[in-house]
């Protein structure tokens, strides 16, 4: 499998609860390097372009206020398959569906704040680090 990049983010009900730490060691021990980081306060318009593929859900206003609402960690994770290996990490979408060991089912307060974003494909994965970082602030 080929060296990947995937774009993460460390969600408000995780920064709000302290557990940046806790998440970022259980992203290491699964073998994904954190090759970029930064501590943002995201704008409106920033998590409406980021969730712009969810603008016409019921749940679309509320999870803008939910990204806007505290500060966010994003990061870019890079390693063997690295997008699918992190949605493997993360666990599912909803905690109580997400397997034990995951971050969701270890962190996540519920289907809306669960913790942590992940990229579901290569494309996405390269439009969402764009958006957050410049090339020379990735250190691979
Ligand atoms: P993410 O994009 O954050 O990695 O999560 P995901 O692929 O597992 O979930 P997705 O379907 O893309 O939904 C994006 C985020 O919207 C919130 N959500 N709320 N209230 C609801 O029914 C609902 N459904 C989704 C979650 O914060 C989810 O991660
Ligand atoms: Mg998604």
């Amino acid at each position: 499998m080929a060296l990947e990049r995937t774009f993460s983010i460390l969600k408000p009900d995780a920064t709000e609860r302290n557990l940046t730490g806790a998440i970022n060691d259980v992203i290491e021990k699964a073998g994904l390097r954190i090759v970029a980081q930064k501590r943002v306060r995201m704008t409106r318009e920033q998590a409406e372009t980021f969730y712009g593929v969810h603008r016409e859900r019921p749940f679309f206003a509320e999870l803008v206020a939910f990204m806007t609402a505290a500060p966010v960690v994003v990061q870019v994770l890079e390693g063997e398959g690295a997008i699918a290996r992190y949605r493997e990490v993360m666990g599912a979408t909803n905690p109580a569906n997400a397997a034990e060991g995951t971050i969701r089912k270890l962190f996540a307060r519920s289907v809306q704040e669960n913790s942590v974003h992940g990229s579901d494909a290569p494309e996405t994965a390269q439009v969402e680090i764009a958006q957050f970082f410049a090339g020379n602030e990735i250190v691979g």
